[in-house]
């Protein structure tokens, strides 16, 4: 599913965040420490390769809602941004440290002057963020920055599960997004 504010193009599809070939920046689901982990941050440092957390080290550690650019290494991008989001029910409040990761990252984005951008769900797997109260969350937020945005002109959110995908494209279509564009 497509959809466009302005000139901006927020897409949802399902798939695997390392095999985003076209797209500048792919966002890490990381941990504090910046480290290779389960999920997300162990795809993306295997896919990397370990030149990634050397260069995660001088970061390290960082807080929850906090985002931090490096490269990208053996990854089909230019660049990784690390995202910490909030443990549900522990770090607080988690809504607005949740939307935090995603304002940080397209700021990041429009600093560095990047036209596309990938997400995974932030924190909806080890962190235990319930997926539709994220994917409302990432997905408002997403949308309200959009108007501000002046070189980031595609979002994409990459669902692993395929029930995340439905959910999103749910929460997405009642924000008024027009499921135009196809797929
Ligand atoms: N591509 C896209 N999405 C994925 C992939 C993938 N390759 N693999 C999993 N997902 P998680 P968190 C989905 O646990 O909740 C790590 O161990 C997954 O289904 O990666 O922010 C870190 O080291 C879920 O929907 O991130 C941290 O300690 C979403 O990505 C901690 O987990 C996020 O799952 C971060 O937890």
């Amino acid at each position: 599913m497509k959809t466009r504010i302005g000139d901006v193009e927020i897409e949802l599809v399902r798939g695997d965040i390392t095999r985003q070939e076209g797209i500048d920046a792919v966002v890490n689901a990381a941990n504090a420490q910046l480290l290779p982990g389960g999920g997300v941050a162990g795809a993306i440092h295997r896919a990397a390769g370990p030149q990634l957390a050397e260069e995660c080290r001088k970061y390290a550690p960082i807080r929850p809602g906090e985002a931090v650019i490096t490269g990208a290494y053996n990854l089909p991008n230019r660049y990784v941004i690390h995202c910490l989001g909030p443990r549900y029910g522990i770090d607080r409040p988690e809504e607005e440290l949740l939307a935090r990761c995603y304002r940080n990252a397209l700021w990041l984005a429009e600093e560095k002057g990047l036209e596309s951008v990938a997400f995974p769900a932030i924190s909806t797997g080890a962190f235990g963020y319930p997926v539709e109260e994220a994917a409302r969350v990432a997905l408002r937020t997403v949308w309200e920055m959009a108007p501000t945005l002046r070189q980031v002109k595609r979002v994409r959110f990459v669902l692993y599960r395929p029930t995340d995908e439905e959910v999103h494209r749910r929460i997405l279509e009642q924000l008024g997004g027009s499921g135009g564009g196809g797929a």
